[in-house]
């Protein structure tokens, strides 16, 4: 960690005394070939004079590091405002009301087939996107955005159940430990599930057999029985922080993101330290695999900046930072040497899928009967 930190100031001055000195050497840092001599643009290939001075970005919370948007300030110049959501629904509303002044969203998958349905995506420029040559091939052109047309990975992860291993020395392998009023009895006002429309009925359809796209009447009705008997004994719905909680030991167990658990078992830079009792487990009836990706706007204001800040992202060294410090999982193949030991290890605790995993985890999609987790989680959460 130290070390790539090391690694990225000096990075970081060799980028900038090539663009004071007008050097026509090519920097280290230099991710974007040449610049085919435009007099406005340094070695880097990036024209200065077309970027904006702020770039407003809406990312899911806990998803970025703070020092990966200093650095691009201090390169470009470009002040990076995040504003945060927690759900893929939030975000939509936010952004079909129109004039948002956002640049760059995250949807994950199924809201990406969302957004491009309702033509709220600019298309992508990849002749800004030379980076692109990092990502892994196998995480691009998937179903939700084929040709990568609208978006770009970001980040990817799994949904299990985290839970602190000193109150449940034996493990837990099944969604019946968070799901059973009589397993959860004991634990009562100590777990959470998570705040979403998706992932939640999602895991009572996967611990009763079904898909968890599955729209099917009878079972988003036995869906709903699990989830509202379950309800009584629950802390809260929560997708914002169940890092801190889990760490904290407020909670016990909650129904998490592989990240947020990897932050409650690793801490998350100054704003809270980890608790090394937390492990994190899919369950033997499966659980979620899913893929964040950056979105420009249809309507974003500065469409440029924000092409050449996905492109910064990308660079591996910047990807492995951001990846270690929020704990998921980078589609950026050339960041994964780059990663310490320490993430690797957690990884291969369960933190990120193996090939028997695999097997049971299933990507969510946005089909004709959609609409139906809408109206569901609306009848559970005013229940
Ligand atoms: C980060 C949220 C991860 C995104 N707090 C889940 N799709």
């Amino acid at each position: 960690m130290q070390m790539l930190r090391v690694l990225l100031v000096a990075l970081l001055l060799a980028v900038s005394l090539a663009a004071c000195g007008g050097s026509s050497a090519t920097s280290p840092g230099n991710e974007y070939g040449a610049s085919g001599g435009d007099s406005t643009a340094p070695s880097d290939g990036v024209d200065r004079s077309k970027l904006a001075k702020e770039l407003y970005f809406y990312n899911w919370s806990d998803y970025i590091d703070p020092a990966v948007l200093d650095q691009f300030e201090a390169e470009y110049g470009v002040k990076v405002i995040v504003d945060t959501y927690d759900s893929n629904e939030d975000m939509l509303a936010k952004v079909r009301a129109g004039n948002s002044g956002y640049d760059i969203v995250v949807p994950s998958d199924y809201a990406v087939q969302i957004m491009i349905a309702e033509g709220l995506a600019a298309p992508v420029d990849k002749t800004l996107l030379p980076n692109l040559v990092h990502l892994d091939p196998n995480l691009l052109d998937q179903y939700f955005d084929k040709g990568n047309a609208y978006s770009i990975p970001y980040m990817y992860g799994i949904t299990g159940i985290a839970y602190n291993t000193k109150f449940f020395p034996n493990g837990i392998d099944s969604w019946a430990a968070i799901l059973e009023p009589s397993q959860v009895a004991p634990f009562a006002g100590k777990f959470s599930m998570l705040d979403d429309a998706r992932e939640t009925p999602g895991a009572a359809l996967r611990y009763i057999g079904q898909s968890l796209n599955s729209t099917d009447p009878a079972a988003l009705a036995r869906v709903k029985e699990i989830l509202l008997a379950q309800k009584p004994y629950l802390a809260a719905y929560n997708s914002s922080d169940v890092n801190r909680k889990l760490a904290s030991e407020e909670y016990v167990l909650a129904h998490s993101w592989s990240g947020s658990a990897m932050q409650a078992r690793n801490g998350l830079g100054d704003e809270f330290s980890g608790n090394p009792n937390i492990a994190f487990v899919i369950p033997k009836e499966g659980g979620m695999i899913w893929m964040d990706n950056m979105m420009i706007l249809k309507d974003s204001p500065h469409a440029y900046t924000a092409h050449v800040f996905m492109n910064f992202l990308m660079r591996p060294e910047v990807a492995a930072q951001n990846v270690e410090y929020i704990g998921y999982l980078t589609p950026n193949k050339d960041a994964l040497e780059l990663l310490s030991p320490e993430i690797r290890e957690l990884y291969a605790q369960g933190f990120a899928p193996d090939e028997e995993m695999y097997k049971r985890l299933e990507w969510a999609v946005r089909n004709e009967g959609t609409t139906a987790f809408d109206d569901l989680w609306t009848e559970i959460k005013g229940q």
